[in-house]
């Protein structure tokens, strides 16, 4: 479904006394005002396909009703996200979830919705059907080389899909790892894993990027082959330039330091960009900022210094995107709230005193540098995404306009209250 435009702007409208009152009571206490609206306003998270339709655990899936049945709709829904949000303007693809059979018609639809394609996912973590050689015992790192040569021929393939609707990288995660002590020779699991790596990064374009991302354990429970940000850097700097590390935030073992991660990725131009979403326990994919916003902006402060430090373009330089599965939540308004809980971190670190904290840490004033950090976080930045969202023609609040809008009831009403997306 579309959104015709002068819906939003009536709602806007109404509310447009409080948010004025609210903006310009924030707006006199910063002095670069306009400069951080700027910033807000062209910075975009890529929306993953997956996250469209409701997730499940292994004990079962509880779907919510008019979830997308195809490429088209899926398109169609992040349109939905985008034209609310002003902030979503890419669709990330998995492959073979959703194979676009005719991409010049995929790529109209989403140039109709203001969409473009974000980074290709390849899955070699599942057999499809009419698949020749099983990944039970992994992919890129399997002891038979057919099997290797098979998950390498998928990786190409999906280049081949990405570059037909002019997406710049493609993403891999693997599940390749062992449940016991003994079934795997660590050594040999990570030079096949290099090996096969190396023959997808020979069929990039030169304008492309191959993202590997890590992760510790699940669904294997002893080892992972890329297991952590040191395994992957490790693959990406021996494959090259091309070649850079992804960070998923649910793929840390509890109590890591997520954001010394990122400033050293980064330092070393190895940063490919983020997979989104929080955790209490492990990979919940629950909602971006649902259970610790104070790391989330943490995340983006070093993000923030360490990008002006290299002079690089925050909304361009890396992938930003959403990897999220929520079972009980209406997806989309699950990855509207996701997006507003980054823009809040996002401009919260535009507001840190970069000067008077190199100051305090040159001073050793632990508790200065404290405060001024805290000072940022405790700034209530809402309305300053409300203004960009809403001098991008957007909604001063999109979840309340998705809900005020009766979105999800046309959706049902059109598709159906019993239909299934692909994904997980
Ligand atoms: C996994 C990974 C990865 C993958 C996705 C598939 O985070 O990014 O593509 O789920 O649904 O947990
Ligand atoms: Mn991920
Ligand atoms: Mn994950």
């Amino acid at each position: 479904m579309q959104i015709e435009k002068y819906t939003v702007d009536e709602l806007n409208h109404q509310q447009s006394k409080k948010h004025q009152l609210r903006f310009e009571g924030i707006a006199t206490d910063i002095n670069n005002v306009e400069e951080v609206l700027q910033k807000l306003s062209v910075f975009n998270i890529a929306i993953p396909s997956w996250a469209l339709g409701t997730g499940g655990t292994r004990f079962g899936r509880f779907s919510g009703g008019g979830e997308p049945r195809s490429l088209e709709e899926k398109i169609e829904d992040v349109g939905v996200i985008h034209a609310l949000n002003k902030s979503s303007n890419s669709i990330s693809l998995h492959i073979p979830w959703d194979i676009p059979d005719n991409a010049a018609a995929i790529k109209a639809l989403a140039a109709q919705n203001g969409l473009h394609f974000d980074a290709v996912n390849s899955n070699t973590f599942q057999d499809q059907k009419d698949q020749k050689l099983s990944y039970k015992f992994g992919s890129l790192h399997h002891v038979d080389k057919a099997v290797r040569k098979q998950a390498i021929e998928h990786n190409i393939e999906v280049i081949k899909y990405g570059k037909q609707l002019d997406s710049k990288a493609l993403s891999v995660w693997l599940s390749d790892g062992s449940n016991f002590p003994g079934q795997l020779n660590f050594r040999k699991a990570f030079q096949n894993t290099l090996e096969s790596l190396q023959e997808i990064y020979a069929a990039l374009p030169d304008d492309w990027k191959v993202w590997v991302e890590y992760k510790p354990y699940e669904p294997n429970f002893y080892s992972t082959t890329i297991g952590d940000w040191g395994q992957s850097y490790l693959l990406s700097s021996k494959l090259g330039p091309k070649a850079q590390t992804l960070v998923d935030l649910g793929h840390h073992l509890q109590g890591t330091n997520i954001e010394q991660i990122v400033s050293l990725l980064l330092m070393e131009g190895k940063l490919a960009g983020f997979h989104f979403n929080d955790s209490k326990y492990g990979d919940d994919d629950l909602t971006v900022g649902s259970i610790n916003p104070y790391q989330l902006f943490l995340i983006f402060n070093e993000l923030v210094e360490g990008m002006d430090a290299r002079g690089m373009d925050h909304a361009t330089s890396i992938g930003w995107m959403i990897d999220a599965s929520h079972n009980v939540k209406d997806p989309i308004e699950d990855l509207l709230q996701s997006v507003q809980a980054i823009k809040i971190a996002y401009a919260q670190a535009l507001l840190v005193d970069k000067a008077a904290l190199v100051a305090a840490q040159n001073n050793n004033d632990v508790a200065l540098a404290q405060e001024i950090l805290q000072q940022a976080y405790r700034t209530d930045v809402r309305s300053l995404v409300s203004e960009a969202s809403l001098r991008n023609g957007g909604a001063l609040d999109p979840i309340g306009a998705y809900r005020k809008l009766n979105i999800r009831e046309h959706l049902i009403k059109e598709r159906g209250l019993k239909t299934v997306a692909t994904g997980l």
